[in-house]
């Protein structure tokens, strides 16, 4: 097919206009040490601004996608937690750009945050969910996941980072925004990684081409594209209010179907698109 589908980027662009900016915490948010430690740098300068950005998924789906070359020729490559570029070139590539990475990544033991090579050389983003009317002061005092002490740790060996922390309350105006837009009453649990990354590049980039978030025709049970462990929720949401995001994903979507389902990828054209 040449032609695109129903373009219908109308939720796209009352993002861009009626959402709550993008923000991370800042170090006169709150006087901690862990605010202390972020860094002076933004993790975008004002006028970073990108032409072709890719946001990978940790689908199951990308295993033998072959889109690994093209997936390496966008201007920036957002991927996520512990994902593995290593032994996965073929399909998912190796460029990345930036990380956004969940509390428990950060902090269990398992994925040795503080000494692993994934997080070094990069931008990274984290985040800790926190309940819908939970003050900063609260929060921090007791996060869901004890992230603190391996932020700190990271930061001072490496002074340089540029790894920022999403402010918690950031989370629920992007939850507010995909409430706001879906007819069925959604969890009230955080927006996962991915509809995060997507709301943090809208902003930055001509267009946003994002892989395997609705799933292809190489749907599988799997979870993850670099584990074995049959999860279906992975796909379809049992915490996150996923399924509500895929919809508002497909619905920004410019590409036809068999690009979507066949090759595996979407693409939603960022907040500077003449679409608007
Ligand atoms: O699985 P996860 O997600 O790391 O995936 C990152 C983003 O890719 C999209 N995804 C993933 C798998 C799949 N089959 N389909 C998908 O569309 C989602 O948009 C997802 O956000 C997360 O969002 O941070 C999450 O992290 C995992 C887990 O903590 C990390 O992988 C580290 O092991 C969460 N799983 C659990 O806590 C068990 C998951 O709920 C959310």
């Amino acid at each position: 097919p040449q032609a695109s589908n129903n373009v219908n980027s109308d939720w796209m662009c009352d993002m861009a206009s009626n959402m709550e900016q993008f923000r991370t915490l800042e170090k006169n948010d709150i006087d901690h040490e862990l605010t202390k430690n972020i860094p002076d740098i933004p993790l975008f300068n004002d006028n970073e601004i990108y032409g072709t950005c890719a946001i990978i998924s940790n689908a199951a789906t990308l295993r033998n996608s072959n889109l690994g070359s093209f997936i390496d020729q966008h201007d920036l490559v957002l991927r996520f937690n512990n994902a593995p570029t290593k032994g996965y070139e073929k399909d998912v590539g190796s460029k990345t750009t930036i990380r956004i990475l969940n509390s428990q990544v950060v902090s269990k033991p398992q994925f040795q945050f503080v000494s692993s090579p994934l997080y070094k050389r990069l931008k990274l983003l984290m985040w800790d969910p926190s309940n819908y009317t939970t003050s900063i002061d609260e929060w921090i005092k007791k996060p869901e996941h004890n992230f603190i002490d391996n932020y700190v740790k990271f930061r001072k060996n490496i002074p340089k980072s540029n790894f920022h922390i999403v402010h918690p309350q950031y989370l629920w105006r992007l939850w507010d925004y995909i409430q706001d837009h879906t007819t069925a009453h959604i969890r009230r649990n955080p927006p996962s990684s991915g509809f995060l990354g997507l709301s943090m590049l809208l902003p930055r980039c001509t267009v946003v081409n994002m892989f395997e978030f609705i799933p292809s025709e190489r749907m599988t049970h799997r979870c993850h594209y670099y584990h074995e462990k049959i999860d279906v929720t992975c796909t379809f949401g049992i915490w996150h209010p996923l399924a509500a995001e895929k919809l508002l994903m497909l619905a920004g979507n410019t590409k036809p179907d068999q690009t979507v389902f066949h090759t595996g990828f979407l693409s939603i054209p960022g907040y500077k698109s003449p679409l608007c």
